[in-house]
């Protein structure tokens, strides 16, 4: 049965860029939109905590292709691109984790980040001292994508004790390979996710 009483809601990158349209566009990315509405207002309505990230890059990250990386430029901070998807609704008391900002490194997972509620302001609180400070034991994640941002989210969950539920129809991959998707799926299940078949039934 759903019991979310320690859990946490993780949408990850649900950013312009990252839908159609954006410079480094998700296939169908903004069709989960919808799902991961309900999942807000579910745990908005009780009063769980729900956290936002989003890749957050310097104009000359190392990811991007002028800077001999793999990717388009994407996510620059202060541009439309980083920003939400503008037909999400955000509840006022949500978190925001931003990453990816050193231009140095690449940040795939939220664990990665620090947390940003103020737009423009950076903390020093990680993504898992946020969680610590909620006694959260259990995240449940959706958002962009299913084989880069999520699975590293949900790998690094894992890793630290978290137990992690992948809602299966909010999430979508880029699937640079066509079975990309599916491969992160199957091994953030063999790492122990619970993949949730269909929104809103949860558990067995
Ligand atoms: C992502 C590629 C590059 C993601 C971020 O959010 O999954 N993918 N940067
Ligand atoms: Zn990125």
């Amino acid at each position: 049965m759903l019991d979310i009483s320690r859990a946490a809601l993780i949408v990850v990158d649900l950013q312009n860029d990252f839908c159609p349209g954006g410079s480094l566009a998700v296939p169908h990315g903004d069709q989960i939109i919808p799902v991961v509405q309900q999942y807000l207002a579910l745990f908005e309505t009780h009063q769980r905590p729900v956290i936002l990230t989003r890749d957050f890059h310097p104009k000359d990250h190392i990811s991007f292709k002028s800077q001999g990386g793999p990717w388009p430029a994407h996510c620059v901070q202060e541009t439309i691109g980083c920003e939400l998807h503008p037909s999400l609704r955000v509840p006022p008391q949500a978190h925001h984790v931003v990453k990816g900002f050193n231009p140095a490194v690449d940040a795939y997972s939220g664990f990665e980040g620090v947390v940003s509620d103020t737009p423009g302001h950076l903390t020093t609180m990680t993504l898992h001292q946020l969680l610590q400070a909620h006694e959260v034991a259990e995240v449940y994640l959706c958002g962009l994508a299913t084989d880069y941002c999520v699975r590293a989210t949900a790998l690094d969950a894992l890793s630290l004790g978290y137990g992690a539920g992948i809602i299966a129809d909010g999430v979508k991959g880029v699937n640079v390979e066509p079975t990309d998707s599916e491969r992160a799926l199957r091994e953030m299940a063999s790492q122990g996710a619970v993949l949730l078949e269909s929104h809103l039934r949860i558990g067995p």
